[in-house]
């Protein structure tokens, strides 16, 4: 049976790249897949976050994934902090993974940057953490985007050191399948627009934490300012080649037409076919044309949404509820395999 989870941090400036790499993809997989969508609020902690700014995040967060077409019926939507086996899992794999592990993941050494012996011990096991949040629900496939790849990695090789030291024990008690105890999940990182990067840096990844608001567009800016954003996107003076070759070292217009192909649903071949030798001046209010179709929709329905907030927080109760019920008997499996003693 294959079962899909990810998750958003709820870490304010939700921008363009978190929609089209991960939660345009996690309305899509609904009709196929078992989905469990995290607001993961324990991610967010391991850098400060104002208690109050955390709080309206989170439903900021939950509101986007409905007004993306996230149906709270069909999926499973709740925050990580009110399920507790996402806290007691990643403790058994905070003894499963090795520090040579983790001391190599790129995203901790590029948050910590020179300030190692200041950041928090829980931004160094966010990747432990994370491996909990999917294999507490044995997920099979987890979407994100590129910047993910590596702990997806990490999440597979601690899954495989836990079914290997214990393998002996998850056979006599009958608890394995073929992997073992936990799947070897695989992450789903796909189309156009696995990375999208900043609009005034092409080599840089579009993030919520740039400083410049100009580097990314938000989920809720309005149409005036997505437009302003994209005729300001940076880009050189050479028209759109006919082929994606053309664009190989000109990251800026390979970016626009990432999004533009993300936004359509379509390939970046297929934008270039169509709009072969067109400037950027041409090409600009177009890609702003359809990003505002796309995304004023979603703006509208979170704004809605966030005058609701009883409504959101009913949603995040019931996934919670349903969250629960699927990770307490793998979390109690995990308990028996390494030996606690459960007397009640
Ligand atoms: N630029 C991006 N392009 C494609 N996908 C992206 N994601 C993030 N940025 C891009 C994907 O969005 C999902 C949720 O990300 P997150 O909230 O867990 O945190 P993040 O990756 O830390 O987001 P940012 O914007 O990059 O934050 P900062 O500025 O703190 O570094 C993930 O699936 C991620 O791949």
């Amino acid at each position: 049976e294959s079962r899909v989870f990810s998750g958003v941090q709820p870490t304010g400036n939700l921008h363009l790249g978190n929609y089209l790499g991960a939660i345009k993809r996690f309305a899509g997989l609904q009709e196929t897949h078992n989905c469990i969508y995290c607001v993961v609020d324990m991610h967010a902690i391991t850098v400060w976050q104002d208690p109050a700014d955390l709080q309206a995040a989170i439903r900021e967060v939950a509101s986007a994934y409905i007004a993306a077409g996230i149906d709270p019926k069909s999926s499973v939507i709740f925050n990580q902090s009110q399920v507790s086996g996402h806290a007691e899992l990643a403790w058994v794999f905070n003894c499963v993974a090795r520090m040579g592990w983790l001391n190599r993941m790129t995203q901790f050494k590029e948050k910590a940057g020179k300030n190692r012996e200041n950041v928090s011990t829980g931004l160094f096991v966010y990747p432990n953490l994370m491996a909990a949040d999917i294999l507490l629900y044995k997920a099979t496939h987890v979407p994100v985007g590129e910047d993910q790849k590596q702990h997806l990695e990490l999440t597979r090789d601690i899954a495989a050191k836990f079914n290997n030291d214990y393998g002996e024990r998850i056979s006599a008690l009958g608890l394995g399948d073929a992997d073992g105890y936990f799947p070897l999940t695989e992450p789903v990182i796909s189309g156009p627009a696995t990375r999208v990067m900043s609009l005034r840096d092409g080599t840089k990844k579009m993030s919520k934490s740039d400083p410049s608001d100009l580097a990314r567009i938000n989920l809720t800016d309005d149409a005036d300012t997505i437009a302003k954003k994209i005729r300001k996107a940076k880009t050189d003076t050479e028209p759109l080649p006919g082929e994606e070759d053309g664009l190989k070292e000109r990251p800026d217009a390979a970016n626009l037409v990432g999004i533009y192909a993300a936004l359509a649903e379509t390939t970046a071949a297929d934008v270039l076919k169509t709009h072969a030798g067109a400037q950027f001046s041409t090409f600009k209010p177009e890609l702003a044309d359809l990003a505002v179709s796309k995304l004023a929709p979603i703006a509208d329905e979170m704004r809605r949404l966030k005058a609701d907030p009883g409504y959101i927080e009913g949603v995040l109760a019931d996934g919670a509820d349903r969250a629960d019920a699927i990770a307490r008997p793998v979390l109690q499996g995990v308990k028996d395999i390494v030996g606690f003693l459960s007397t009640r």
